[in-house]
């Protein structure tokens, strides 16, 4: 790293106070149209750059990383989710990836909550009854949705976001199961008076509902594939506010269109910002736009930690949130 500030390369516009201060602090290029960099700009911003700061809508693949300057030593991401950066490819042009653990947990947990309640509660089929003028007022059998108290909810992935999920469930009766590559520390085990399941496909099987909690990687591409949606039973629900490729869309889209299970509750896709077309028209579905963690505090606070990661890397200290492959 220069003793010189840093050139840092933002890929997207970022709150105000954060773009304020990389400016103050680095060689800060912004980005102030928004508009997602293509693939060539990426390549020119990473010959150049001794910092990119992407997001999770830039691709930094093994070929962009090969094509990247000599310069470039740190890719500090705008986000938890590494899944969009090669992280082997970086590795061996031994460059520091750093990401925003920790400061979206809470959002991402009560977003995971609250399409936990949206779907089998019939939330959004409520509010249109009421917008678009054809409410004709109460009536016993009106808007019967399904009760979540006393419920079973199986986490897939209890890292953070599954573990604060799993503390808010419990607030609303639910009773918490998980399944996770490790089972978690029994103490944790035991304030959430949680079930391991070391076996997915015996959980999948027996839960109301289901949340995926757990990061992409290579192991849990399409976790939830086919036959695992098969095994889940017919008044089950599924919430992905994780990432879409964990979940096999298309056989998703069959599932709920067949009935073959109650609904979903969807934040992420797995070909975002596509979303599979006949998904669209279901009415056991509650789909959202990618926005678990899009609060004004959450942004300013994902901000803050790339700045405290490319400041620390520049003063040739570990960066607190440096990724480290086997962790994901
Ligand atoms: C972020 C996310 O908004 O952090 C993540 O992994 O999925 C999102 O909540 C996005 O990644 C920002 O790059």
């Amino acid at each position: 790293m220069p003793q010189t500030k840093p050139l840092v390369i933002v890929t997207r516009k970022l709150p105000d106070a954060v773009e304020t201060r990389m400016m103050e602090l680095f060689r800060t290029r912004l980005n102030l149209s928004d508009q997602p960099m293509t693939r060539d700009e990426l390549a020119a911003a990473m010959r150049e750059a001794d910092v990119l700061v992407p997001t999770v809508t830039d691709r930094i693949d093994a070929g962009l990383i090969e094509q990247a300057g000599e310069r470039l030593k740190l890719i500090a991401s705008f986000g938890t989710g590494v899944d969009h950066i090669d992280l082997r490819a970086a590795k061996a042009r031994h460059i520091t990836i750093t990401n925003t653990p920790g400061v979206l947990t809470e959002d991402t947990a009560d977003m995971t909550m609250a399409l936990i309640l949206a779907v089998p509660r019939r939330i959004v089929e409520g509010n249109a009854l009421i917008q678009t003028g054809t409410w004709n007022g109460w009536s016993p059998t009106g808007m019967l949705g399904h009760r979540i108290h006393g419920k079973r909810l199986g986490i897939v992935g209890m890292g953070r976001i599954g573990s604060a999920v799993a503390r808010r469930a419990r607030g609303f009766g639910l009773s918490v199961h998980y399944h996770n590559r490790h089972r978690v520390h029994p103490d944790l085990e035991a304030e959430l008076e949680a079930t391991y399941w070391d076996n997915l496909d015996q959980m999948m099987g027996r839960m109301d509902i289901v949340s995926v909690n757990c990061p992409h990687t290579p192991a849990t591409f399409h976790l939830i594939n086919r036959r695992r949606i098969g095994l889940m039973q017919p008044h089950a629900y599924i919430v992905n506010t994780a990432r879409g490729e964990v979940i096999d869309e298309a056989a998703l889209t069959e599932a709920l269109d067949e009935k073959r299970i109650a609904g979903a509750g969807l934040d992420v896709y797995e070909h975002e910002p596509k979303v599979n077309s006949d998904m669209l028209s279901l009415d056991n579905v509650v789909l959202l736009p990618h926005m678990g963690s899009a609060t004004i505090e959450g942004r300013r606070d994902m901000g803050e930690r790339v700045i405290v990661n490319i400041r620390t890397f520049a003063d040739a200290h570990t960066p607190p949130d440096r990724v480290v492959e086997t962790m994901f």
